[in-house]
C-alpha cells in the first residue's frame, strides 16, 4: 500500500496539562517515527506529500482559525518573557455566546477546548504538513488506488472548524473527506475507530448529508472529550441522520467492539458512499496508557479485513495510539488486513 509521510512532524514536540501538572505530551514525535519504521519494514512504499491547497483547508476550517494557528507562535514569542509553549487559561463556558477577543491569550481560549496540547515553535509547520499528508493520501485514492495511508502527526479528529484540543489542530480526516468530495465522490463516509470520540469530525460535517460520520469510542460520560459523543447526537438540518455515535464502556474487548463495528458498517453501506476515510486510532489497544479497551495486535488485522469487506476505496488517516512500544506493529497489522 502507498503510505504518505514526512519528518516535519518532529518539529511539534509540546507539553500538556495532565493530572494537574505540565508534562511532556503523550503525543510525541516517537509515535510517528516508530510507525514509519514499521510500515517500511512491512514493505509499504513511502512517499512525500504534495503542497496543501490553502482553499481546501479553508473549506474545512475557518480562515480566521487558519490565520490564528499559522501566526500564534510568532505572536506569543514576541511577548516579554515568553514561555516555550503558548497555552490559554480561560475558555468560554456554559451560557456564554463568545465574542472573539483581540488579545492573543483570549484568542487561545476562543480557539481551543482543552489544555492537553499547546502551541510551540514547530507546531504550525508540523500540523500544516499533516494536512498535506491527508490530502495527498486522498489524491492516491482519487487517482485509482484501492487504499492509501496518511501517517499524520499530530492527529486531527478532535479539531473542529475553529478549535484545537485533544492533541489535534487541523482535522486531517476531514481534509481527506473534503478532498474526496471535490474529486468525483458525491457521497463519502468517515469511520472513526480511535478510542476517543471524533468530536471535531462530527462537528465539521454535523449539518451535511454528503459526508456520513460514524464513531466507535469510549462513552464520553467516562472519557475525554466528555461533553460530546453521545448516541443521541445524530446530526442537524440537512445532516439529520448522518452522524452515528457508538459509545462503549471501559473494558470492552474485540467481541464487544465488533458488535458496534457491525452497526457502523451497515450504516456506511446504507449511505451509498463511494469512498471511505478511516480515522485509525490504535489507542483501543489493551496496553494503551490512555485507553481502557482490550484490543490485541491481531484484532487490528481482523478489523481492517472487515472494513475492507465493504469494497470501498479507503483512505486511512493516523489518529491516536500511545503505547509506543507496540504502535508500529498495531498500525502495520491494520494495513496488512486492508491490503
Ligand atoms: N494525560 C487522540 O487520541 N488528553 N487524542 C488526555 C492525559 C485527552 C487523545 C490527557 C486525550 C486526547 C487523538
Ligand atoms: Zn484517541
Amino acid at each position: 500500500m502507498q503510505v504518505v509521510a514526512s519528518d516535519i512532524h518532529r518539529r511539534h514536540d509540546n507539553v500538556e496539562l495532565s493530572g494537574g501538572r505540565l508534562a511532556s505530551s503523550s503525543e510525541g514525535p516517537i509515535r510517528a517515527d516508530i510507525i514509519d519504521q514499521a510500515v517500511r519494514a512491512a514493505g509499504h512504499q513511502v512517499i512525500s506529500p504534495s503542497a496543501l491547497d490553502h482553499d481546501l483547508l479553508t473549506r474545512v476550517h475557518t480562515a480566521e482559525y487558519v490565520d490564528f494557528l499559522s501566526t500564534a507562535w510568532e505572536r506569543w514569542n514576541q511577548r516579554p518573557n515568553a514561555a516555550p509553549a503558548a497555552m490559554p487559561f480561560a475558555w468560554p463556558s456554559r451560557g456564554i455566546d463568545p465574542v472573539r477577543p483581540h488579545d492573543l491569550v483570549g484568542q487561545l481560549g476562543y480557539h481551543s477546548f482543552a489544555a492537553d496540547c499547546s502551541i510551540v515553535a514547530g507546531t504550525w509547520p508540523a500540523v500544516h504538513e499533516a494536512g498535506a499528508i491527508a490530502a495527498s493520501a486522498a489524491d492516491l485514492v482519487i487517482a485509482g488506488s484501492l487504499a492509501s495511508y496518511g501517517l499524520c502527526r499530530p492527529p486531527g479528529h478532535h479539531a473542529t472548524a475553529d478549535q484545537f484540543g485533544g492533541y489535534c489542530y487541523l482535522n486531517n480526516a476531514a481534509i481527506a473527506a473534503q478532498r474526496l468530495r471535490e474529486n468525483g465522490h458525491e457521497q463519502v463516509a468517515v469511520l472513526d475507530v480511535d478510542y476517543h470520540h471524533g468530536n471535531g469530525t462530527q462537528s465539521i460535517f454535523y449539518e451535511r448529508s454528503d459526508v456520513l460520520t460514524v464513531s466507535i469510542h469510549a462513552d464520553p460520560i467516562d472519557e475525554f472529550p466528555w461533553f460530546v459523543g453521545h448516541a443521541s447526537e445524530r446530526g442537524l438540518d440537512d445532516g439529520a441522520g448522518w452522524n452515528v455515535n457508538l459509545p462503549l464502556t471501559a473494558g470492552t474487548t474485540f467481541a464487544g467492539w465488533c458488535a458496534a463495528l457491525d452497526v457502523a458498517l451497515q450504516r456506511v453501506t446504507d449511505s451509498s458512499a463511494t469512498a471511505l476515510v478511516v480515522s485509525l486510532g490504535v489507542d483501543t489497544y489493551i496496553d494503551d496508557p490512555l485507553g481502557k479497551f482490550e484490543l490485541t495486535t491481531p484484532d487490528y488485522t481482523t478489523m481492517a479485513a472487515r472494513i475492507g469487506g465493504l469494497g470501498l476505496p479507503t483512505v486511512v488517516i493516523q489518529e491516536g495510539g500511545y503505547a509506543v512500544d507496540d504502535i508500529g506493529r498495531n498500525v502495520a497489522a491494520f494495513l496488512a488486513g486492508l491490503a
